[in-house]
């Protein structure tokens, strides 16, 4: 085996059983192209897998198309196994056979040259000899191999395939590039680790470096939702007015603009939480996640941040309401209702006065004039539906692998589960940074009070 500086692994098999769908997930790369069309990948096409601690390289091969030709073609030149590679470099390299099998010199080149084998199989299908033929060839070129059994539509066949493939190589493994979790993307690439030993030091600092690009990635997601948050919870606009009662008359004018500038800030941040996670030709529905078309419609904010009994009980924890209630909200979660049941919820009132959203504030002009000041947003569940929004997309952007091309769309949240898991100060940390924003005060404690919620 040729002791080439950087791991090289050529995915291969029968066409359309998602090659290129593993290789875009390891990859984290949108763009390599994949379709329920046999022969989307025509050429060999090299991604290199880049990280603080080194490289390597993904080859996309097309499948097999002639394997039977090819084999034959092999064994009429072939005296004995230690011509075997000498044979395959005579059939890469004659013109008459890069015309007659072009997929099976695309595909044989790269292993001649040094790659180490990913043979993909379709779980989900039933075994046949048929693949023999392909599997012999790959032993022809004697480099390091794996199976990987994909179950493209269920697993009904996998233990079928493994006892057959496990004929053909010492490794054999199931993955799924759709719902490969970063672990499991990770746990591959330490199976690959052991295929060439002259590889093994270098892949397991890259899967390390991989797990920190993962760690660094959640912490720019907390960081994205601390500056959305601060953005839009303190964003106010003017407009200089003549009258008073122009100030009044323009009000659903600058509603409209101020809608649309928290709207634009939302999706702006939600872009770059694609772009966090390389998903940079994923289609992105935020239809439903845009806000209420009437700002001052609140029921879509109870659903997507707290509601009105949840908003009491973050008031309690928070410190905002009196002592006594404080007392029963933490005590635990019966206690709490009973506490809201008992007239918290009423006593308190006052403190939730209005669904009022916005204030329209008109003020006079030294030199005459008035201007008219729409925002901030000064309602108790503001900062909860940004960050009940912003994490739900979180979870499915973070967990969407890059063989997935079907586009995102948001639908509910759930978001006060995601609270109701925190630690108890956690939990009291989150209402005390929540109740500052709603404020228009930038706690400090913010970046470790959001934290938590991206565990
Ligand atoms: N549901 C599901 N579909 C998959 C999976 N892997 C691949 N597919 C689908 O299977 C089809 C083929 O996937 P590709 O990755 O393009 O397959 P390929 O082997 O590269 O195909 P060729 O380049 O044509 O040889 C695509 O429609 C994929 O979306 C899987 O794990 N689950
Ligand atoms: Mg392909």
């Amino acid at each position: 085996m040729k002791d080439t500086t950087m791991p090289v692994f050529a995915v291969v098999g029968h066409p359309n059983k998602g090659k290129s769908s593993i290789v875009a997930t390891l990859a984290q790369n949108d763009a390599v192209a994949i379709s329920h069309r046999s022969r989307t990948t025509e050429k060999a096409t090299r991604y290199t897998i880049s990280t603080a601690q080194g490289s390597y390289e993904l080859i996309d091969t097309p499948g097999f198309q002639r394997p039977t030709k090819v084999l034959t073609w092999l064994k009429e030149r072939c005296g004995d196994a230690s011509q075997r590679l000498a044979t395959l470099r005579q059939f890469i390299d004659d013109p008459e056979c890069q015309q007659q099998f072009p997929d099976e010199v695309e595909l044989l080149t790269p292993i001649v040259q040094g790659a180490a084998i990913l043979y993909v199989v379709d779980g989900s299908r039933p075994y046949s000899k048929s693949y023999e033929t392909e599997m012999e060839i790959l032993l022809w070129t004697g480099q390091p191999s794996m199976a990987l059994i994909n179950p493209i539509q269920n697993s009904d066949f996998v233990d079928e395939w493994e006892r057959a493939l496990h004929q053909f190589f010492k490794s054999v493994t199931l993955f799924n590039p759709m719902l490969a979790d970063h672990t499991k993307q990770i746990e591959l690439l330490d199976v690959f680790a052991h295929l060439n030993s002259s590889w093994r030091n270098q892949l397991e600092k890259i899967a390390n470096a991989l797990q920190e690009n993962f760690e660094q990635r959640k912490r720019n997601s907390v960081n994205l939702l601390c500056r959305l948050l601060t953005d839009v919870c303190t964003h106010e606009i003017e407009q200089k007015v003549l009258t008073e009662d122009q100030a009044k008359t323009i009000e659903p004018i600058l509603q409209k603009r101020f809608t649309s500038d928290i709207k634009q800030r939302e999706s702006l941040a939600l872009q770059e939480l694609l772009a966090n996670y390389a998903h940079l030709n994923t289609e992105f529905s935020i239809q439903q996640l845009e806000l209420p078309p009437d700002l001052f419609d609140c029921d879509h904010w109870y659903a997507w941040g707290l509601n009105k009994k949840q908003l009491v009980i973050a008031a309690a924890v928070a410190g905002a309401v009196s002592g006594a209630a404080v007392d029963l909200a933490v005590a635990g979660h019966s206690f709490m209702l009973g506490a809201i049941g008992g007239g918290l919820l009423g006593g308190s009132s006052a403190y939730f006065a209005s669904d009022k959203i916005v204030n329209l504030k008109v003020k006079g002009l030294p030199l005459g004039g008035f201007t008219a000041h729409y925002g901030p947003i000064i309602h108790k569940n503001f900062p909860y539906v940004i960050i009940g929004r912003f994490l739900f997309c979180y979870q499915q952007i973070s967990q969407l692998t890059h063989a997935d091309r079907r586009s995102l769309s948001i639908h509910a949240t759930d978001f006060q589960k995601s609270i109701e898991h925190l630690e108890k100060s956690q939990q009291k940390e989150l209402h005390q940074v929540c109740a500052k924003l709603s404020k228009q005060r930038i706690p400090e404690a913010l970046y470790t009070a959001l934290m938590p919620l991206f565990d």
